[in-house]
C-alpha cells in the first residue's frame, strides 16, 4: 500500500506573512493519514519549518543546483543547503524549469543525483506538451525523460524518489487530464520502472499534477496508479488545499 502524498507547489507566489498564514493553517488542519508537503519560495523554507516543527507538515524546494559540494556558483543553492534548512523533498525537472531555464533531461538527471546524495527525496517531474500528445508522442517523451534519470542514477535510486506526471498542457491551464488519461500515463511509468525492478516500481509513488482542484481530485485519486497530487494554483488557498488533502 503506497501512502499518498499531497504536495503544494507555491511557485513564485506569496510573501512572508502569506506563507506563514498558509503553512500554519495547513499544519494545524491536515489529515494524519497521508503525507503533506509544501514547496514555498526558497527564502521562506527555514522560518516556516521552525514555525511548523512538530506539525508533521513536510517541506520541499522547487529546484536545486546540479552541482554538489560548494563553489563559486553565483545564485545556485545546493542540495546540502536545502537539507540543512529542513527540506525533505525537492522538485526536479518541473516543466517551468525545463521551459524557462532550458533544463535538459541530462541536467535533470544530475539534479536528481545531487538531491539524493544530500538525503533529499527528489520528485522527478515528467510530462508531454499538447503538440507531443497530439502527435502520439506522449510515451516516447516521458520514456526519454525517465531513461535519462535511470541511466545516471539506476533503478535503486527510485526507492527514495517519486515521479510527478504533469502534462504541460494541463499546468495552470484549468484543463486537467481526465482520470483515464492520468491513469494511462501513470501505468506506463510504472510499467517502465517494473522492467528494471518490479518491487521498487510497485513501491514508487507516482503523483499527478496539472490543474488539480478540490472538485476534480477525487476521481484522480480513485485511479490505481495515482498516489497523490502535485498542486499549484489550488495550493495557495488553505481551504482548497486542505480539501484536496482530505480527498486523498
Ligand atoms: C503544475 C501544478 C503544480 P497547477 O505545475 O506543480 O500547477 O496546479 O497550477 O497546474
Amino acid at each position: 500500500m503506497r501512502r499518498k502524498l499531497v504536495a503544494g507547489n507555491w511557485k513564485m507566489y506569496g510573501s512572508r506573512s502569506m506563507a506563514s498564514d498558509l503553512a500554519g493553517a495547513i499544519g494545524a488542519n491536515m489529515p494524519a493519514e497521508i503525507d503533506v508537503a509544501v514547496f514555498p519560495p526558497l527564502p521562506y523554507i527555514a522560518t516556516l519549518r521552525a514555525q511548523l516543527v512538530g506539525s508533521g507538515l513536510q517541506f520541499g524546494a522547487q529546484d536545486l543546483s546540479e552541482r554538489e559540494g560548494q563553489g563559486a556558483f553565483t545564485g545556485d543553492v545546493s542540495a546540502a543547503m536545502l537539507a540543512d534548512v529542513g527540506a525533505n523533498y525537492v522538485l526536479v525537472g518541473h516543466s517551468e524549469r525545463r521551459k524557462y531555464h532550458g533544463e535538459s533531461n541530462e541536467c535533470v538527471a544530475r539534479k536528481f543525483a545531487a538531491a539524493r546524495a544530500a538525503g533529499l527525496t527528489p520528485i522527478l517531474c515528467v510530462g508531454e506538451t499538447r503538440q507531443q500528445r497530439d502527435n502520439g508522442e506522449t510515451e516516447a517523451v516521458i520514456g526519454q525523460q525517465l531513461d535519462a534519470v535511470l541511466k545516471l542514477n539506476g533503478i535503486a535510486s527510485f526507492d527514495t524518489a517519486l515521479v510527478g506526471y504533469e502534462p504541460v498542457w494541463a499546468i495552470g491551464s484549468g484543463e486537467t487530464a481526465t482520470p483515464q488519461q492520468a491513469q494511462h500515463v501513470h501505468a506506463f511509468i510504472r510499467s517502465k520502472l517494473e522492467k528494471e525492478d518490479i518491487s521498487i516500481a510497485r513501491r514508487t509513488r507516482l503523483i499527478y499534477g496539472g490543474s488539480v482542484t478540490a472538485t476534480n481530485v477525487a476521481k484522480l485519486f480513485a485511479q490505481a496508479d495515482v498516489d497523490g497530487a502535485l498542486v499549484g494554483g489550488a495550493a495557495l488557498t488553505a481551504t482548497d488545499f486542505l480539501q484536496i488533502c482530505v480527498a486523498a
